[in-house]
């Protein structure tokens, strides 16, 4: 019988491509650019499965052109690359990769907050320049992080273990705003506080965004929801560029509605929006917060164990739809 036939469309690790390949028969784009959607649909041609990065979108018209597809295996925790409504419309399954790349996320959010509440770039940047002339009792001062409030939007694994880095780390206020409550017991173990989304946004020193992105997420950081926060506050995007209207926090920015922001997601990424670019508040970051080696690694091993399940009959760990494996 011929190998099952999978694509790999971007670049894995080697381990990855080895177990892989023991199974099927593989196709891997291993280029650094992603394959454009129509060299996705013409490579997925005749492919029973397709592991992707946050880079490959799947969509309903891709998945009617590649009627053969059974399985979508992303590397990735947040999955609106993916219309899983069209995929378990068409039987065919999808899974992700949570748990295995919350520490390193929910580290580098904090230090991404720590970077900006304490303008570590500015001061590099102006180091490296030969500005650094003096000292004065304000030089490059910044905001308090220990004993500050600690805002969180999205208490999902990320948010919580972000939480937990604010409370027992730095021994903040941690308060925060989720579509649904965290149990009482929960909310008693992380020290955190619920909030109506306004009553978070006002009353957070650092507000950090870890919630899934969505319809309903777009840009649900706008104008007006910046307008709520102090002054004196920080926002940090861990999570996608598209929750917030970059146009509007850019503006905020610049006219000193806002102290300061961390980002390491944007809306247009590889692309960065023109007006972030020239602002000395903030710092920005490649989307490089889950990368460690061992957590993207880990987060490899996953997808691909979460394919050969799926594709010989065993249980994916790690299903977004698991419905259609007993359909
Ligand atoms: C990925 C991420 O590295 O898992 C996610 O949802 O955003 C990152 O961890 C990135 O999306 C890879 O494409």
């Amino acid at each position: 019988m011929d190998a099952m036939k999978i694509l790999v469309a971007r670049r894995a690790p080697a381990q990855v491509l080895d177990k892989l390949a023991a199974r099927f028969e593989l196709d891997v784009h291993d280029g650094e650019v992603p394959l454009a959607p129509a060299e996705l649909q013409a490579r997925l041609r005749g492919k029973v499965g397709v592991y992707i990065t946050g880079t490959e979108r799947i969509t309903a018209d891709l998945l009617d052109a590649c009627p053969t597809l059974k399985a979508v295996c992303t590397m990735t925790v947040g999955y609106n690359h993916v219309d899983l409504d069209a995929c378990t419309a068409r039987g065919v399954l999808v899974t992700n990769t949570p748990d295995v790349l919350t520490e390193s996320t929910a580290d580098f959010g904090f230090a991404l907050l720590m970077a900006t509440a304490r303008r570590m770039s500015e001061g590099e940047r102006l180091l490296r320049a030969g500005g650094w002339k003096s000292w004065a009792w304000d030089f490059l001062a910044g905001a308090e992080v220990h004993g500050s409030t600690l805002g969180i939007l999205g208490m999902g694994r990320i948010g919580q273990a972000i939480a937990r880095r604010g409370r027992f780390g730095f021994g903040m206020n941690v308060v925060y705003h989720n579509r649904s409550r965290l149990p009482a017991q929960a909310e008693a173990e992380l020290g955190a506080r619920y909030l109506s989304k306004e009553a978070l946004l006002r009353e957070a020193d650092h507000l950090v965004l870890v919630l899934p992105y969505s319809a309903a997420s777009h840009h649900c950081m706008a104008a007006p929801e910046l307008a709520l926060m102090k002054p004196t506050a920080t926002l940090i995007n861990v999570a996608r560029g598209g929750i917030v209207d970059e146009d509007a926090l850019a503006a905020a920015l610049r006219e000193g509605r806002l102290a300061a922001a961390g980002l390491d997601v944007f809306e247009g990424e590889p692309q960065v929006n023109p007006a972030l670019l020239t602002l000395p508040n903030v710092v920005l970051t490649p989307h490089i917060a889950s990368a460690t080696l061992p957590t993207r690694l880990a987060m490899a091993q996953l997808a691909a164990d979460n394919l050969i399940a799926a594709l010989t009959g065993g249980s994916p760990p790690t299903p977004l739809n698991p419905q259609v494996l007993s359909a």
